[in-house]
């Protein structure tokens, strides 16, 4: 019996995975039976990695990257839903759909791919090839609240609980992915040591033609002023929560309830602020300072004219 199979063998709920340790970083179940081939992926020279913490702008990053490599191409970037332009590489849900590894394999290099591991867990031949890769980051108080929202919607998570239990799971890193400290901390060590462009949520927010222009130049891409213009305009997030191909909607209701939160929800920087208690701000700011010492990463949570 598959996973969203019902007690009569009928499509009903989907059953929602456990978190287990793997090398210490809490995952979904579900994940793990496909972990040997994430393991051993081999990745061609050319291809580009895409890396973020759940819920750091990972789909923007990759509509950006998509529409930088198809030369602001609309129609080429609407060949399909982002899960099959850029496969999430470990992926898994027997039963229900293709793991990453598997729509990898069918695809031509060089491809991109999307992940979520923590630095250490990355296949070894991503660094073995020296591969190309974008690893964008978010503040930890907006990913809180999106991560909130998504795993409520989100049937491949774990149930969130109410709030307030959720706020206590996520300092305490028991999340899928594990702590956001150790994530992005982890990425932040090795950006001098690989190709990595490590790039912030809020600075593509704050002014995305300075950030795609940045993204194209890391991908050696050098398109016109009007080709950038339209790519501002492409990805922007009232573009891509209208467009069927970057929204999720292609995700059946079973697996993605959009009428519980919408995948393309708010995309604003701030939003905690509609979601924290004074307590919770207190109890966040003292875990934060405690995990973040000595670490130079600075992270904005809100901007200047607030966006
Ligand atoms: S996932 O499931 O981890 O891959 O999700 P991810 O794509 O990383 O994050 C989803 C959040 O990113 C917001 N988003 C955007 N914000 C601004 N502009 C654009 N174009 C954009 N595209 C996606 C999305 O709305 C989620 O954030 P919240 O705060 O929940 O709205």
């Amino acid at each position: 019996m598959s996973r969203h199979d019902g007690p009569g063998g009928g499509s009903a709920e989907l059953q929602r995975p456990k978190l287990v340790p793997l090398h210490g970083v809490p995952m979904p179940d579900i994940f793990l039976e496909n972990w040997e081939a994430v393991e051993k992926f081999q990745a061609d020279p050319q291809d580009l990695l895409i890396a973020t913490y759940p819920k750091a702008g990972t789909t923007w990053v990759q509509e950006i990257v998509d529409f930088i490599l198809q030369d602001g191409d609309a129609d080429r970037c609407r060949r399909a839903p982002m899960d099959s332009r850029i496969p999430f590489l470990e992926f898994s849900c027997k039963g229900f759909h293709p793991p990453g590894t598997e729509l990898l394999a069918k695809m031509p290099s060089p491809k991109v791919i999307k992940t979520h591991l923590p630095f250490q867990l990355l296949p070894k031949s991503f660094l073995d090839q020296d591969c190309k890769m974008i690893y964008c980051a978010r503040n930890a108080k907006d990913i809180l609240v999106s991560y909130f929202h998504f795993d409520s919607m989100n049937k491949l998570q774990p149930e969130p609980g109410t709030w307030e239990e959720y706020f206590h799971k996520f300092l305490q890193g028991n999340v899928s992915y594990g702590l956001w400290h150790d994530h992005v901390k982890g990425w932040w060590e090795q950006k001098d040591k690989h190709p990595i462009l490590y790039i912030f949520y809020e600075d593509i927010k704050e002014d995305p033609r300075r950030e795609i222009v940045k993204v194209m130049r890391f991908l050696g891409k050098a398109l016109p002023d009007t080709v950038v213009d339209g790519i501002v305009q492409h990805t922007s997030f009232q573009s891509m929560k209208e467009n069927p191909m970057s929204n999720y909607t292609s995700v059946p209701a079973i697996v993605f309830d959009q009428t519980v939160s919408t995948f393309m929800r708010k995309g604003e920087v701030g939003d905690w602020k509609n979601h924290f208690t004074a307590a919770q701000d207190k109890a966040f700011e003292a875990d934060y300072v405690r995990r973040m010492k000595g670490c130079h990463l600075r992270f904005r949570t809100e901007l200047q004219g607030g966006q």
